[in-house]
């Protein structure tokens, strides 16, 4: 039996199942209810049909968070960040309100990464939270990335356990205004669709070693592409290091690696550049059995079945 999959925009509004370890209700001992911002119940239940992203007015607090790590991420992003990040950085700053005395809004953003300027097309949706990764992925076949759109606890501004908009914007958005990483990112969206459970944790491990975590050579140095090192300046720092061990990324092998999601990784994976990541990974994806073959259709963004 091949799982449901979304086939149109719209039926991504049935993918919305967070991971239960993460559901922020059952975090009781939050200091702080803000966390729960924007109207998470709104979310939790009810799918956002494509409704534009609302717009959330931030406390001075939580801009206070946003200003300690934006200034110091992007006092590392010269040295250890990739030259498309660093290029869509300056973009960013330049167009869409990136500075450390306001969070952006995803409003802004997505209307920024699906529009003239960079035009990767991709847009993005509000998520109450951690997705399971069968969701996650089937939405980056559509170029949608779902959201988080609040902020980690003030108490804690270098470090978050689950995804926030610092991670979201300082990480992500970035790279998905890159027009080969964007392509990457729908790829293993699409290899997702309709993929058995065992496929699914093989590719959710390629996206945890590359979109969050990966690096990449440049001018015969290496950097970093991967959201989850550039949203956390001591990970950041340390994957650039002698400590951790750097391996070649190879699909096959990447996708059965063990990880880490409790502390830093004591290995990372390192593409020649994310052309070739995008090639491997597209080559890895032909060989994933299905009972049919898919095309996206990018002018109704929706799946055709053959
Ligand atoms: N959900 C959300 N909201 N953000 C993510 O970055 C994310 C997710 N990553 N669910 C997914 C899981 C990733 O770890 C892989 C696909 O499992
Ligand atoms: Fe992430």
């Amino acid at each position: 039996r091949v799982p449901w999959f979304p086939k149109k925009i719209r039926d991504l509004d049935k993918c919305h199942h967070l991971i239960a370890k993460y559901e922020p209700d059952l975090d009781h001992d939050h200091p702080d209810e803000s966390i729960f911002l924007p109207g998470f119940g709104m979310y939790l239940n009810k799918p956002v049909r494509g409704d534009p992203l609302p717009r959330v007015e931030y406390t001075v607090q939580e801009t206070a968070t946003w200003r300690e790590v934006y200034r110091k991420l992007s006092s590392l992003y010269p040295t250890h960040a990739c030259k498309q990040y660093l290029d869509a950085f300056q973009q960013l700053e330049k167009c869409c309100g990136y500075q450390e005395d306001s969070i952006p809004q995803l409003q802004d953003v997505s209307r920024f990464l699906k529009g003239k300027t960079l035009q990767t097309g991709f847009q993005l949706r509000p998520a109450a939270g951690l997705l399971s990764p069968r969701d996650f992925l089937a939405s980056l076949a559509f170029r949608v990335f779902q959201s988080t759109q609040y902020i980690r606890h003030s108490s804690s501004p270098m470090h978050s356990p689950e995804p926030d908009c610092c991670h979201e914007l300082l990480g992500h958005v970035p790279m998905l205004a890159d027009k080969e990483f964007a392509q990457f990112s729908q790829a293993i969206g699409l290899a997702s669709l309709g993929s058995s459970d065992i496929e699914i944790e093989k590719l959710a491990t390629l996206y945890w070693f590359t979109i969050e975590f990966g690096l990449c050579k440049q001018n015969g140095s290496i950097k970093a592409y991967g959201a989850g090192l550039l949203s956390s300046y001591g990970e950041l720092v340390y994957a650039l290091s002698n400590k951790p061990e750097h391996k070649p990324f190879d699909p096959k092998l990447t996708a059965v690696h063990p990880y880490q999601d409790q502390t830093f990784q004591p290995v990372y994976f390192v593409a020649e550049n994310v052309e070739d990541a995008k090639a491997k990974l597209q080559k890895y994806a032909l060989k994933i059995k299905k009972p049919f073959s898919l095309h996206y259709d990018p002018f109704t963004c929706s799946i055709e079945v053959l």
